[in-house]
C-alpha cells in the first residue's frame, strides 16, 4: 500500500491546497495531510480547526487522513507514518526555490523523496495569508477556500 504525506501549515486550508490533496488521493492509496504547528505559536486558527475545515471539505470517499503534528522533522513524521513519498504543491519559481533546498535535505536525511505537483494556475494567486488578509479587510474570497472557511474569515473580524 502506497501512503504519501501533504504536510503544511493549513493555517487556514485554501481551494490550491485542496486541489493537491485531491490530485495526490488519485496518485496514492492514502494520503496523510499533515497540519504542522509550532508548539510556541498560535497561529491564525487552533490546530483542531485547521484540521476541522480540512475534514469538511474534502469528499467522504477520498481515502485521506488529515492530523496534527508539531515539533517535529517532516522526515521523521514521514518515516513514523510508513510514508514514501512528501508531496507538495508548487505555484512557479518562487515557491521551487524555496521548497528544493528542503526537497534536498529531506532526502540527505533520511532518502524519502519530495514529489511536486504543478499548482492549478487559476489558483496560482492563492496562499493563506492572502486570503486572511483580504478578508480581514472586507474583500471577498469566494471560490479561493471552501465557503465555510470563507465564513470563519469573515466572523473572524468580528
Ligand atoms: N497551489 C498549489 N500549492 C499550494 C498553494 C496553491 N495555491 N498554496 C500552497 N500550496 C502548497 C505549498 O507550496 C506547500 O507545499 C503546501 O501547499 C503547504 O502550504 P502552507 O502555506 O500551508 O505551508 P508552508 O508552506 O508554511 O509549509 C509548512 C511546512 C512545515 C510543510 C514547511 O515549512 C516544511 O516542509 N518544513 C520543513 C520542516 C523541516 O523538517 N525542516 C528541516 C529539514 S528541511
Amino acid at each position: 500500500m502506497s501512503r504519501c504525506l501533504c504536510p503544511g501549515s493549513y493555517d487556514p486550508v485554501t481551494n490550491g491546497h485542496l486541489d493537491i490533496i485531491v490530485r495526490a488521493a488519485a496518485l496514492y492509496d492514502e494520503v496523510v495531510v499533515g497540519v504542522l504547528h509550532n508548539p510556541s505559536k498560535s497561529g491564525r486558527f487552533p490546530v483542531e480547526q485547521r484540521i476541522e475545515f480540512i475534514r469538511q471539505a474534502l469528499p467522504d470517499d477520498l481515502s485521506v487522513r488529515v492530523e496534527a503534528f508539531g515539533g517535529r522533522l517532516l522526515v521523521d513524521i514521514a518515516q513514523d507514518l510508513g510514508a514514501t513519498a512528501i508531496v507538495k504543491g508548487l505555484r512557479g519559481g518562487t515557491d521551487f526555490a524555496y521548497e528544493l533546498p528542503m526537497a534536498l535535505m529531506n532526502r540527505h536525511l533520511t532518502g524519502v523523496e519530495t514529489v511536486f505537483l504543478p499548482g492549478d494556475p487559476a489558483l496560482e494567486h492563492v496562499s493563506s495569508s492572502l486570503v486572511t488578509e483580504v478578508a480581514t479587510y472586507g474583500g471577498d474570497v469566494t471560490g479561493l477556500v471552501p465557503d465555510h472557511v470563507r465564513d470563519a474569515l469573515v466572523a473572524r473580524r468580528g
